[in-house]
């Protein structure tokens, strides 16, 4: 949903915000631009395509001087054209702005400014904030009222940064979408994303809705409401090597690589405070998107079947019409921490009263921010646009809590059994890849699994549309002979989820149904009778109910990994996607 940065300093500006461009590319990725402020006046490129191909036609280090902004592209309004790119600028050209987030009135504001003369060269709603705070400087004492005055006018969403000619200072303002400030020595940066500012600072203040912030290279004021806000300022754990790619193609195979480590440090999160507010609650809300709402599924099958505590898991964009509006706790889980519907979610419960757990890898985030009780999953930097390590350890966390309830006569020592698990299929991912090469040709997959391997099931079936977009779908395994049936034939996949828990009678049975109707059964089981009935077949480590949910995912994350290097597909960014889904 867009990256933003903006930098004032001692470097070349250009060269800052290129690099960290690249860091902020997982945001959205169809274009890109930078604008610097040089005693020549401001100058700027940008154009459609990815990051390093546009340097590559464009070289972005042409731009000289030591202040500039810079924005990575994730089409909302307006297609992906160089004109639409940012940055974007006002009728003198001495305006300069990038924006993440939707403004909702930018055509009423269009067609005012339009009366009064201004000409749009793109179809973006960001182009007419340039204009509007063009206008509102005709009147305003100083650039950072007239940006007050023009934001006060916005309605909808919007990260902004912002410079204008004849000022060393860049301007911010934030409602909604994330935006921190980065504090160094002699300078100072802005970006959407720690990753973009790790190379250089550690100390970031997270900017929060309604802030308005002026800063130059060795200062900085941050007023909220027109008065004096105090903000504190953090010292981020991540490095930026935990941000590099670190010897492997991709980030999505670095990040599976990293879950058996990630595991332990998951495992160990502090749960005290999400334990406090649940312990008690016979009905928990969960609310969550994508990946993160199949982790929410594994917590209430934890919370259901064995603490017999009721758990409604709702998907974010849906929770303002299938809530009760009387729930007394609600668990949100993002891995960003600044997913739109997850973050309205939360804030409509608390409206209603409701008291809030944030399960997120970002401290500082909005989620963690706004939530009263927090767990850091600690998985580290997520930087593949598709979620992999933040499935495992959200799991890891969610068990860790479910236990940690009265009435659990479970051990938490059987994950970490998970992490070696882990390890032993990481060691075997040639296997992973030979299958990956018998099915690379196939269109259409179904992913099968019961009880506690359902949610690795559709987060398999997940993976593998995002990155090769291919057809695949997952069901519960006893809910194929309700329908799905009827397109199984020749050539249809049909992966099984078969471990050996209570659950392995019934899915043999669901298998051999999938056999008699010609499709190409491909088992991940550590039971001979499950391998024994597939075409195809991959040897799992046998582990404890507990750790299934884990484990079953991470073969299915590999498999969706290589079939795309092998479709020759981007498995770090995928077509249409973006990491943080900062508009609802
Ligand atoms: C939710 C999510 C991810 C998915 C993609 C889009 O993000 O659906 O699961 O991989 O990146 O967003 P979050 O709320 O967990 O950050």
């Amino acid at each position: 949903m867009c990256g933003i940065i903006g930098y004032i300093g001692y470097r070349k500006a250009s060269e800052v915000i290129f690099k960290g461009l690249r860091k902020l590319e997982y945001r959205g990725y169809d274009s890109a631009g930078i604008a610097t402020v040089s005693g020549k006046g401001i100058s700027a490129i940008k154009d459609i395509g990815r990051i390093d191909d546009i340097h590559a036609k464009r070289n972005f280090l042409q731009l000289e001087g030591s202040m500039g902004i810079g924005h990575t592209r994730w089409a909302t309004h307006g297609g992906v054209t160089q004109k639409n790119a940012h940055p974007h600028t006002d009728s003198t050209g001495k305006i300069y702005l990038v924006h993440n987030g939707v403004i909702e009135n930018f055509e009423s504001l269009r067609t005012s400014l339009s009366r009064k003369g201004h000409k749009f060269v793109s179809e973006t709603d960001t182009e007419v904030i340039a204009h509007l705070v063009e206008e509102e400087c005709k009147s305003a004492p100083d650039f950072g009222k007239a940006l007050s005055n023009a934001v006060a006018k916005l309605t909808g969403s919007w990260s902004l940064v912002c410079m204008h000619q004849g000022e060393e200072a860049i301007y911010l303002s934030r409602n909604g979408p994330p935006l921190i400030l980065g504090i160094g020595k002699g300078e100072m940066f802005c970006a959407s994303d720690v990753p973009a500012l790790l190379d250089y600072t550690k100390r970031v203040i997270y900017i929060e809705d309604g802030d308005l912030v002026r800063f130059t290279r060795d200062s900085y004021s941050i007023t909220n409401g027109g008065k004096k806000a105090e903000r504190k300022v953090h010292t981020v754990a991540w490095t930026a090597k935990m941000a590099e790619k670190e010897g492997f193609a991709h980030f999505m195979l670095k990040e599976i690589h990293e879950q058996g480590g990630k595991i332990r440090e998951a495992l160990a999160a502090d749960v005290s405070g999400a334990v406090a507010l649940l312990r008690g609650q016979q009905n928990i809300a969960v609310v969550a998107c994508g990946t993160s709402y199949y982790t929410g599924l594994v917590f209430k099958q934890l919370l259901q079947s064995r603490l017999s505590v009721n758990c409604d898991v709702i998907i974010g964009s849906e929770f303002s019409y299938a809530r009760t509006g009387k729930e007394k706790v609600v668990v949100a889980i993002s891995q960003s921490g600044e997913t739109a519907d997850t973050l309205s979610a939360v804030r409509l419960a608390k409206k209603s009263g409701a008291k809030t757990i944030g399960i997120t890898n970002v401290t500082g985030s909005s989620l963690w921010r706004e939530s009263d009780a927090c767990v850091n999953i600690a998985a580290g930097p997520e930087i593949a646009v598709v979620a992999t390590k933040s499935f495992t350890s959200q799991v890891a966390v969610l068990t860790k809590i479910a236990l940690s309830l009265p009435g659990s006569s479970d051990n938490l020592a059987t994950l970490s059994e998970a992490s070696e698990a882990i390890e032993q299929i990481l060691a075997r991912s040639g296997e992973i890849e030979a299958l990956a090469e018998k099915l690379v040709t196939h269109n259409d997959f179904f992913f099968i699994g019961r009880s506690l391997s359902f949610p690795s099931a559709l987060e398999g079936a997940l993976k593998l549309k995002e990155i090769t977009y291919l057809h695949a779908e997952a069901y519960a395994a006893g809910e194929l002979k309700h329908g799905p049936l009827s397109l199984l034939q020749k050539d249809v996949v049909v992966v099984a989820l078969a471990p050996s828990d209570s659950s392995l009678p019934k899915i043999i049975s669901n298998m051999s149904e999938c056999r008699a109707r010609d499709a190409l059964l491909v088992a991940f089981s550590d039971s001979d009778e499950a391998i024994g009935k597939s075409a195809l077949s991959f040897r799992m480590p046998s582990v404890q109910p507990l750790a299934i949910p884990i484990v079953y995912a991470v073969p299915l994350q590999l498999l969706a990994y290589y079939m795309a290097v092998k479709m020759k597909k981007d498995p770090d960014k995928p077509r249409n996607l973006a990491k943080s889904v900062t508009v609802e």
